[in-house]
């Protein structure tokens, strides 16, 4: 699947690994979703190439969502670009750099929201590594999964990466405001989605010119609506602290060049949940956490 992180290749990491990660992932990625349904906060896991479109059509969405309030996490290997235009956008927003890891995990979204205000959100998004491949497969807890494709990556694109289509809730086809100065053929990319998604759902937007802005925010109403009828309420003020440790082991697998290494690492952490009645506040032990330093077993 990944020649970068060697994830899915049983030659750089043994199947059962691999499995043991995901089920791992599978058990944080439903933690995050229990908090983000608790607080009635609409996440969403933006994926798709690298320079599909997906910081400018969240720069874009600043513009046509007034009064929503809205704030996003933003992966990168290496930079904190895309917070930063976010930022600026009106989007608060924060960067999480992945190093060598080619896509987001339940884990690392987890540990961004400790000190990041998501709760006051009504979308959060959490803006992917540009990657059609691994990010598809790790659940990070959000309630529906959008790909951004643009017309200048082809229409071939669904077939030969039918995975990340097979679990898109939406479908963006983003800078159709090239289309008239390239060879791309609409219809058919969205023939060809067609085959591989079970229930295609596509719109056409383009960030630069504002086309599709409007679908695309009443799809985003859309999946809204549950999301704060669900949200769960105290009948009564009431405080308490509980540590719900949550231990997970959290094993990496990385390939360099020739060399592979893993370093499993298992770690406990605490929470202290404060609520009051709907003005309920929820909070990360910070001390408590154990991410960096105790527990990592290194090998390499
Ligand atoms: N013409 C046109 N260009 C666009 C549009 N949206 C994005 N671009 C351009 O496409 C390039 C990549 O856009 P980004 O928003 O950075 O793409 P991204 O998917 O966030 O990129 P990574 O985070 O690096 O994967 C930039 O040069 C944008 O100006 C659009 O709607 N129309
Ligand atoms: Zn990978
Ligand atoms: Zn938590
Ligand atoms: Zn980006």
């Amino acid at each position: 699947m990944c020649t970068t992180c060697g994830c899915g290749d049983p030659e750089l990491v043994p199947v059962e690994l691999h499995e043991k990660i995901l089920a791992g992932n599978d058990r944080i990625a439903a933690h995050n979703r229990e908090h983000f349904r608790e607080a009635g906060v609409l996440a969403l896991n933006i994926m798709g190439s690298p320079g599909s479109g997906k910081t400018a059509l969240l720069e874009a969405s600043a513009r046509v969502l007034g009064g929503v309030r809205l704030g996003a996490v933003s992966a990168d290997l290496a930079t904190d670009n895309d917070a930063q235009r976010l930022s600026r956008a009106g989007i608060p927003s924060k960067a999480i750099t992945t190093g060598q890891a080619c896509h987001l995990d339940a884990e690392l979204v987890h540990r961004s929201l400790h000190d990041f205000p998501w709760r006051e959100l009504d979308v959060f998004f959490i803006e992917n590594v540009g990657n059609l491949v691994c990010p598809a497969i790790y659940d990070l807890g959000q309630e529906a999964n959008v790909v951004a494709l643009s017309v200048t990556e082809g229409e071939d694109k669904p077939l030969k990466y039918p995975v990340m289509f097979q679990k898109a809730d939406l479908v963006l086809v983003t800078k159709v405001d090239l289309v008239p100065h390239l060879d791309f053929d609409l219809p058919r990319l969205e023939d060809n989605l067609r085959r591989v998604m079970p229930d295609p759902k596509v719109l056409r937007v383009s960030a630069r010119t504002g086309e599709g802005m409007q679908a695309w925010k009443a799809w985003l109403e859309a999946r809204r609506a549950p999301v704060v009828a669900g949200r769960s309420k105290e009948a009564r003020p009431h405080e308490h602290a509980h540590a719900h440790p949550h231990e997970h082991t959290h094993e990496h697998a990385h390939a360099h060049g020739a060399t592979t290494h893993s370093h499993p690492h298992a770690h406990q952490h605490a929470h202290a949940h404060e609520h009051h009645g709907a003005e309920e506040r929820h909070q990360h032990g910070g001390g408590d956490h154990g991410h960096e330093g105790s527990g990592h077993d290194h090998e390499h």
